[in-house]
């Protein structure tokens, strides 16, 4: 089984029994529903993952790394601010908001809407847009899966998620220094929301996703920068029209819409050609070079074709 226990973070920091304990009972009842299709790769299932070299033919990010690196700012702007605070967020219950172009929307317990859809485990590459990435065990249910039970209509042309809005639980939302305006929204078009390497996350390394990397369930579509793939989602909406997205409002010039990673078009203010692999330090910086759509170019290029991606950033 995947689920095994929480990762390793001091009793003080993990939710409150009740609800620690609520959650668990669920997480058991969806292994059990999923039965076989919640199963690991072969490979991977009955090894530990640590210094395991994964299916890409390269290192995983150990799972301390993953879980005390991070970016969310609603927690501070610090690399560890998240895995310091993020213990404050409830994460259980949780509601889902479905609003736009769809048949079935409304409020939805998170239990009910993943309720029955496959778990998968993939080892995918995260690269953030600050030059740094990793390659981390993400369990996940296929994006097009938990989007497709609302049966968008004919209009449906994106998608919008927007993420948890609770300044009493996040203090970079009660920061007078924070400049963004919350909540993070984030959108992708709908024809790349349904690709089937686009993941909902809910848990890292067999384990249930930490609050820090954005329980109870989080995006990642690997192809594109970090900021895509946006954290503790509360809210989907399927749109007419490609909604705007945070970063894209706080730096256009700097964060496009589209966010394909793309060594040939630099930030700005620094180079994208080359990104620092987690684990790195200073006497070991272990640079490499990035790869056109983080190293997925084969599987989703075809969705861009066309288009100049040095303008469609
Ligand atoms: N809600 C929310 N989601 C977010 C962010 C954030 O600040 N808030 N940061 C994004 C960025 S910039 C990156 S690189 C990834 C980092 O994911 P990780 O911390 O799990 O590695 O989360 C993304 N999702
Ligand atoms: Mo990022």
């Amino acid at each position: 089984m995947l689920i095994k226990r929480r990762p390793d973070i001091p009793a003080s920091e993990i939710t409150p029994e009740a609800v620690f304990h609520s959650r668990r009972r669920f997480v058991k009842e969806l292994a059990l529903a999923a039965g076989a299709s919640f199963a690991a790769p072969a490979a991977l299932a009955n090894t530990s993952y640590e210094g395991k070299a994964s299916e890409l033919g390269e290192a995983l990010t150990p799972l301390d790394i993953v879980t005390s690196y991070n970016n969310f700012y609603e927690f501070g702007t610090d690399k560890d601010d998240p895995a310091s605070y993020a213990h404050e967020m409830t994460t259980d219950p949780w509601t889902v908001e479905v609003k736009g172009e769809a048949a079935k929307t409304g409020q939805f317990a998170f239990e009910d809407l993943i309720k029955g859809l496959p778990q998968e485990e993939r080892i995918y590459r995260l690269r953030c847009v600050e030059a740094w990435s990793m390659v981390v065990p993400w369990t996940g249910i296929p994006l097009k899966k938990v989007l497709a039970q609302f049966e968008p209509n004919g209009n449906a042309k994106y998608v919008e998620f927007t993420t948890l809005h609770r300044p009493s639980e996040m203090r970079g939302q009660r920061s007078l220094f924070n400049s963004i305006d919350w909540p993070y929204v984030e959108g992708l078009r709908l024809d790349e929301a349904y690709h089937p390497l686009a993941l909902m996350v809910t848990g890292v390394y067999g384990r249930e996703l930490p609050n820090q990397n954005g329980a109870p369930w989080r995006l990642m579509v690997p192809w594109k920068y970090g900021f895509k793939s946006g954290k503790s989602i509360v809210k989907i909406r399927f749109t007419r029209r490609q909604p705007r997205n945070t970063w894209n409002l706080l730096a256009p010039d700097e964060y496009g819409f589209y966010a394909n990673v793309n060594p040939a078009v630099d930030h700005p203010r620094w180079s994208q050609a080359t990104e620092r692999r987690l684990p790195s330090s200073l006497f070991n910086p272990n640079r490499i070079p990035t790869l056109p759509f983080n190293g997925y170019a084969e599987q989703v290029a075809g969705l861009y074709a066309g288009m100049d991606l040095t303008k469609f950033y």
